[in-house]
């Protein structure tokens, strides 16, 4: 028998922030209910997973990844997951010709927060122009923490990642690109998938517990809610940080 709610071992919570794309304003709000959470509620292991895509779209991408880099004063043991917005800047660092699939993703927000300018970007000197502008200005410090990205975390029951998993397919046969970029056959699917699986990925209105999976990505940059789900023990709680500051709400209704 399948054990009817996904559990984390004792003294374990775990934060997971669905997809941030730039928004640090609301970043820096969860970062504070993160800390004010812990404050009220302390425990032995909390767990902040980034659940990626903290670029492209919105403001302030290059300040959201600082942040990122620089987090460990702020919240607990961080865990940064790779989306498929960072696998995009990785191969325009390597491929000058991915900048217009980049550029329809919304990576134009950050190469402008990155210091290129509006001239830089509609130059005639074209993509290879922008690629060099784009690694002189890209400090070491961040490409680091892009290569290190890790693109699944496993921890009791649960399985946080990007986009999904194929169904039916094992972890370590599952493709990097599907992980960070699958939506119809991991969202259509209802029967279990063995973990339960926390993602982002595909928006979604409002957090989106089913009963194999939680959406947590809420399109900050769009609606500007950021979500992130609070797990521990068998309990689901999530948080919403929006620019009018943040709020713990203490259940996740299934949606069927
Ligand atoms: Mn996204």
């Amino acid at each position: 028998m399948p054990k009817p709610y996904p559990t984390l071992p004792e003294g374990t919570r775990i934060y997971a922030v669905g997809d941030i794309h730039g928004r640090l304003d609301l970043l820096e709000t969860m970062g504070k209910a993160i800390e004010s959470d812990l404050t009220k509620r302390p425990i032995a292991d909390p767990v902040t997973v980034f659940l990626g895509d903290y670029i492209d779209r919105g403001p302030d991408s290059q300040g959201v990844i600082d942040f990122l880099v620089d987090n460990h004063h702020r919240t607990p043991r961080q865990i940064c997951l790779k989306g498929n917005h960072e696998a995009s800047l990785l191969e325009f660092l390597e491929d000058a010709g991915t900048l217009y699939h980049w550029e329809d993703l919304g990576g134009m927000e950050t190469l402008l927060s990155y210091g290129l300018s509006h001239h830089d970007l509609m130059g005639s000197a074209g993509a290879e122009s922008v690629q060099t502008i784009f690694r002189e200005n890209f400090s070491k410090l961040h490409e680091t923490f892009f290569r290190s990205l890790e693109l699944y975390y496993k921890r009791g029951d649960y399985l946080f990642v990007h986009a999904g998993i194929r169904p039916e397919l094992a972890l370590e046969e599952q493709s990097d690109d599907e992980l960070m970029w699958i939506r119809g056959p991991f969202l259509n699917y209802e029967k279990s998938f063995g973990l339960f699986v926390v993602h982002g990925h595909t928006p979604v209105e409002h957090i989106d517990r089913r009963t194999n999976r939680l959406d947590v990505d809420t399109e900050a940059y769009a609606s500007g809610q950021l979500t992130c789900a609070v797990l521990e023990g068998s309990e689901m709680q999530y948080i919403t940080a929006t620019t009018d500051g943040w709020e713990l709400f203490d259940f996740i209704p299934t949606h069927k």
